[in-house]
């Protein structure tokens, strides 16, 4: 099952979407369970149109609460929100902290390009200092923050980071971050070919997290830390922290939920 669909692909050739486009084909050809993809606004959400899979295309930065809005409605599906760094980290950060505090039973995988791609490269909350593009001619004179320190005190109880030019590991976590009951974070490392070319930078020091055990809080902590978006450090890939909590959507909303009847009841009230 190839889940191609007949749209025209329209990013530009050497973009990292490609590549995560590939790999979540894959992944969900092998799932279980049926998937629905949510995206945000920006190059990264034209992939709802490139899988042929039920999706929803949100709004800039309002990934998490439609995602949500999907699990609750019903909790046998799969949800996979896709987003970029401009839609999850600026545009809608909010949305993804409380979706992470609440262990809303969800997957967010984030293009992280460090720029706007769409709108042709301003800067966002992840870009490098001194990055020089359309809003920050002279440098962004701005730190970046690091979304995966981020995820963790927030509550997101699994955080990863890939790179889109490392397929197999990019696999792996993906599969595992869909598989995973609890709230998934994936921060993807997706150059933009055309407005902030990360190739070379990226293939120097990404290196995989071997030996490493996820379910230390300690361990999580100090490998997260590694590297803070900003300096020349190596980039450690893969599974950082996973945990095992009550979702949100658990028995205690369960208990709370209305039933069908109770919905239709409130509705003819409000007719
Ligand atoms: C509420 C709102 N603000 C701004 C825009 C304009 N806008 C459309 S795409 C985009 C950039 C998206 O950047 P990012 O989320 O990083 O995704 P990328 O294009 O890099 O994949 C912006 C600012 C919008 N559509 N809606
Ligand atoms: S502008 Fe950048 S992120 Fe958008 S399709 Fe082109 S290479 Fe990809």
């Amino acid at each position: 099952m190839s889940l191609r669909t007949y749209a025209e692909i329209t990013w530009c050739p050497g973009c990292g979407n490609f590549a995560i486009l590939n790999v979540v084909r894959k992944v969900f050809a092998r799932l279980d369970t049926p998937v629905v993809m949510v995206s945000g606004i920006g190059c990264h959400a034209k992939i709802v149109d490139y899988v042929n899979v039920s999706s929803f295309y949100s709004i800039h930065g309002r990934v998490p609460p439609a995602a949500t809005g999907i699990k609750l409605a019903n909790p046998k599906l799969a949800v996979v929100g896709f987003a970029g760094d401009g839609d999850a980290y600026g545009e809608g950060l909010e949305h993804l902290v409380f979706a992470a505090k609440r262990n809303v039973d969800i997957t967010m995988i984030i293009h992280n390009n460090r720029i706007y791609a769409l709108t042709t490269g301003q800067f966002t909350p992840t870009s490098p200092k001194g990055f020089r593009g359309k809003s920050t001619p002279e440098g962004s004179v701005e730190k970046p923050f690091n979304p995966l320190e981020l995820m963790f005190s927030a509550g997101a109880t699994f955080i990863a980071r890939s790179y889109s030019n490392r397929q197999k590991n990019l696999e792996m976590v993906i599969e595992e971050a869909i598989k995973h009951r609890g709230f998934s974070f994936v921060d993807v490392l997706q150059p933009c070919y055309t407005f902030f070319n990360t190739y070379d930078y990226y293939n120097e020091r990404v290196y995989e997290l071997k030996e490493h055990d996820p379910y230390s809080r300690e361990e999580a902590e100090k490998r997260i830390k590694e590297w803070d978006y900003n300096s020349d450090n190596r980039i450690p890939i893969g599974i950082f922290y996973r945990e095992e909590k009550e979702v949100f959507e658990g028995e205690e909303f369960e208990e709370r939920k209305p039933s069908k009847k109770q919905l239709f009841e409130i509705l003819e009230q409000h007719r």
